[in-house]
């Protein structure tokens, strides 16, 4: 255990008694914070400047009502959030969230996560987040589309192509970015870079959905790279079967390795020979089916479904958690290290509990954070906003390019910090003490705000 500042100790304090019922916000600033004990044991500049203080505090947070109709003519109402977390280092970026769990607490630990995870892309990004309780499954199109019109026409006045720039998250994909960006377009008389993940022939990015899933398995190439391994030959269960479950997939099989697993809220499936080929794009008629189950894939093509399951009792090399915060707890740990998985690779955010991540860095698992590991959905995002600005659209290899260079750029900052701070090879660590240097000093530099 590192012994905590206690000037860390004093903000988690006050966090936790002023929104105690915050309970994933006070895990996300609890770990994060903790983290960074060294940096200020070394530094009192940041204590000076109540560095801490302020970055747990979000400079804005609009909740605003969403009204629509149902396909039977009834009006159902939902609530809206949009959070400006940190604009230090550029525009408010970060996904919108539409499902049934979404809550403020919610939002607020992914928007805080989100400030370091986009300093660590090297890319002018300062970190938000939003969303909806409004759960679109079961739902028909058509009132996806009256829910994504009612959302924009409240949050339109507060974003922009420079000053918040939202894209998607948990049920929010490139039908749902269509659909908002129709509506901002209407509202406002402008064709600009307001949304990421559009479609390619309006202003998206190629690679923006493939890039979350790449930049995990680039991160993970990485990590194995310092223990002389690589992806290839590798047997890799994956939880979730959402845009980010699907990218690992890809990515994976074309790196050499076998996609095993794949988890929904009914339960989990075992594919001996491997997601891969036509599999993998079924994972998208499963996503836009609005159904919600993985047995689906395992009535297809005849495999093990595993009831109420997760994937983590599967013997697996590698593990990337890719459903939702809090979906792999210290018995699914265990069960990983005696099955002999060496390397867990977030690519959901906070999916892994902290008594599991513990558990991974005594054992010397290789373990990275979302905010290092799925950074690659972001910075492409990034990268769209680069290609809206100059008013080009990049090749494929291209983009891909700049994401495999993020990636390993990140993956080089977490290491060298964590060395520096004294904990070599801890990737927790060095992700956040890295992407929390670039912030605290443009914090600084830009003076009492
Ligand atoms: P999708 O909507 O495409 O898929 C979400 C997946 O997570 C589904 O399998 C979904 O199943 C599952 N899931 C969501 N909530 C829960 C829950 N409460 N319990 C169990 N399973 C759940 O989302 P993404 O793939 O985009 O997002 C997955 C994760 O990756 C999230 O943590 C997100 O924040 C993170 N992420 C996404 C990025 C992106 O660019 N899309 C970038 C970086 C991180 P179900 O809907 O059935 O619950
Ligand atoms: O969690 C995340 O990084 C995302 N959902 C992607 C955010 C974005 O702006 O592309």
């Amino acid at each position: 255990m590192q012994k905590v500042n206690p000037y860390v100790s004093e903000v988690i304090e006050r966090v936790e008694k002023r929104f105690p019922w915050e309970k994933e916000f006070i895990q996300a600033v609890r770990e994060v914070l903790t983290s960074l004990s060294p940096v200020l044991d070394r530094n009192p500049i940041y204590k000076q400047m109540r560095i801490l203080e302020r970055i747990v505090e979000p400079e804005r947070v609009y909740q605003f009502r969403v009204p629509w109709k149902d396909d039977k003519g009834n009006i159902q109402v939902n609530t809206g959030y949009r959070i400006g977390f940190n604009s230090a280092l550029g525009p408010y970026k970060g996904g919108l969230r539409f499902h049934a769990s979404v809550n403020l607490s919610i939002l607020k630990f992914l928007g805080f996560e989100q400030i370091f995870k986009n300093s660590l892309t090297g890319l002018p990004m300062g970190g938000g987040k939003g969303g909806s309780d409004f759960s679109p499954v079961g739902k028909s199109d058509n009132e996806i589309e009256n829910f994504c019109q009612s959302f924009m026409t409240a949050l339109y006045r507060h974003i922009g192509a420079n000053t918040d720039v939202p894209a998607g998250d948990i049920g929010v994909g490139g039908r749902e970015i269509g659909y908002l960006f129709g509506q901002y377009r209407r509202l406002t008389n402008l064709y600009d870079g307001v949304l990421t993940g559009k479609g390619v022939k309006w202003g998206g990015s190629l690679i923006r959905p493939e890039a979350t899933g790449y930049g995990a398995v680039y991160f993970c190439d990485e990590m194995l790279k310092t223990r002389g391994q690589s992806i290839s030959g590798k047997i890799v269960a994956v939880s979730g079967f959402g845009n980010v479950a699907w990218g690992v997939c890809k990515k994976v099989t074309e790196l050499g390795g076998k996609v095993v697993t794949l988890s929904g809220p009914d339960g989990c499936i075992y594919d001996k020979d491997g997601v891969k080929g036509e599999k993998i794009d079924y994972l998208l008629q499963m996503r836009a089916s609005g159904r919600d189950r993985v047995q689906d894939y395992a009535d297809k093509f005849k495999v093990e479904f595993h009831p109420g399951k997760r994937p983590w009792g599967i013997k697996c090399d590698l593990a990337f958690p890719c459903a939702t915060q809090n979906e792999l707890n210290e018995e699914d740990a265990k069960a990983l290290l005696k099955n002999g998985c060496i390397a867990v690779t977030e690519g959901a955010n906070m999916p892994v509990e902290p008594k599991a991540i513990d558990l991974f860095i005594e054992n010397k698992v290789l373990y990275s954070p979302g905010k290092a590991s799925n950074a690659g959905g972001v910075a492409c995002s990034g990268l769209e906003m680069t290609q809206n600005s100059i008013r080009m659209q990049w090749s494929a290899a291209e983009v891909d390019k700049h994401l495999h260079q993020i990636m390993v750029n990140i993956h080089k900052a977490c290491l060298e910090a964590a060395a520096e701070y004294g904990t070599p090879g801890n990737y927790q660590n060095g992700a956040n003490i890295a992407g929390f240097l670039k912030v605290a000093d443009a914090m600084i530099d830009q003076g009492n705000i």
